[in-house]
């Protein structure tokens, strides 16, 4: 029988899903980060760590590496790892894996809901009828979803799919990326801006990260124009929150549908108080069965790498 003390030791850097946190600690000894995060009592744990078990809202830095002299690899629950240092962890041949195509579905069926819900203003309707307003008068007209243009920026797993989905919609696509997809049958513009001036809808789907961040700007919301909504699955830091919020309070764009903001879990007020937005809490892979599925996934990574197996999904180099 297996004992505690032949058990790989792992650190855990964010609240894990419990039962995804449950299976770790019957494969490994767990320390938990944020109860371990007295200079004392890490210094005494952090020489025996092996493993990282993160999600993708996890900062993984070149600080918190140089702490782990044992460590061997990194398992983020979630596709996006933009809070990893990967050119850290490879100098030190550290892999880093993730939940790739197994959330692709639940995201894309919540960038679709959301861009549903601005547009046709479901929030805003429930709210109506619960305050018994109907009883006044009708609710104002919305905005028509099928046959619109949808602008998709980044047509990667979650893009394509979201593009999957708006096709049943008849709307017509357009994409942009930085390399053309040449086998793709939408049209493509080559920057974000020149994207946003030709559609009704811009949906953000890139990675976080250096490379992206405020890609979406005062000038792409300009270019979207007064009747363009904003829909944003990706990562806050894609998108220019100041910006936004100026673009929304002058009417610049029409409205947007949020699920990842600059600095989670909090919202900007004037957000918050905006008539024309919907919110959700960064929930696009939050459903019981993706969550079981990244769990496997995100388990597995680290159970094929301490048993000297190939990792199930690493990042690409
Ligand atoms: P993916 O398959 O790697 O696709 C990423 C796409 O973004 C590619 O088409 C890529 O094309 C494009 N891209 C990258 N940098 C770009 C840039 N600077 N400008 C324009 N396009 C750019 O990834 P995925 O599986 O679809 O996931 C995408 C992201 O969704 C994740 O990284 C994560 O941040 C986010 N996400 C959010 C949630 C949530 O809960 N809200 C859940 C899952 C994922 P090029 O390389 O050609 O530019
Ligand atoms: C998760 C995500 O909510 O996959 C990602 O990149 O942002 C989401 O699926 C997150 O990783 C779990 O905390």
């Amino acid at each position: 029988m297996e004992t505690s003390l032949s058990k790989p030791e792992i650190l855990t850097v964010a609240k894990l899903w419990p039962p995804y946190l449950e299976s770790l600690q019957e494969t490994f000894v767990v320390h938990d980060r944020i109860h371990t995060g007295d200079a004392a009592s890490f210094a005494t744990i952090a020489p025996r760590i092996r493993g990282i078990a993160a999600s993708g809202e996890s900062r993984i830095d070149a600080a918190l590496l140089s702490q782990l002299p044992a460590l061997e690899v990194i398992s983020v629950f979630g596709v996006g790892y933009d809070g990893v240092d990967v050119a850290a962890a490879r100098a030190r041949n550290i892999p880093v894996t993730n939940t790739p195509d197994v959330l692709t579905d639940d995201v894309a069926d919540l960038g679709m809901a959301l861009l549903l819900s601005i547009a046709r203003r479901i929030p805003q309707a429930d709210k109506f009828v619960r305050a018994n307003e109907w009883v006044k008068g009708p609710l104002a007209l919305a905005r028509k979803v099928s046959g619109a243009r949808l602008g998709i920026v980044g047509l990667g797993r979650i893009g394509q799919a979201i593009a999957r989905r708006a096709e049943g919609f008849g709307m017509s696509i357009a994409y942009t990326t930085r390399n053309k997809r040449p086998e793709s049958p939408y049209t493509y513009y080559p920057s974000a801006k020149a994207l946003a001036a030709e559609v009704d809808f811009l949906m953000v789907i890139t990675p976080g990260g250096a490379a992206t961040k405020g890609l979406i700007n005062a000038d792409v919301l300009k270019a979207l124009g007064p009747k363009g909504y904003l829909i944003n699955v990706a990562r806050g830091s894609v998108v220019d929150q100041t910006a936004l919020v100026q673009a929304m309070q002058n009417g610049v764009i029409a409205g947007a549908a949020l699920d990842v903001f600059e600095d989670e879990p909090n919202v900007p007020l004037e957000l918050r108080n905006h008539e024309n937005v919907v919110l959700t809490p960064h929930m696009a892979s939050a459903t019981w069965e993706t969550r079981r599925a990244m769990a496997d996934l995100a388990l597995g990574n680290l159970q094929a790498h301490f048993a000297g197996r190939p990792l199930l999904t690493p990042v690409p180099a």
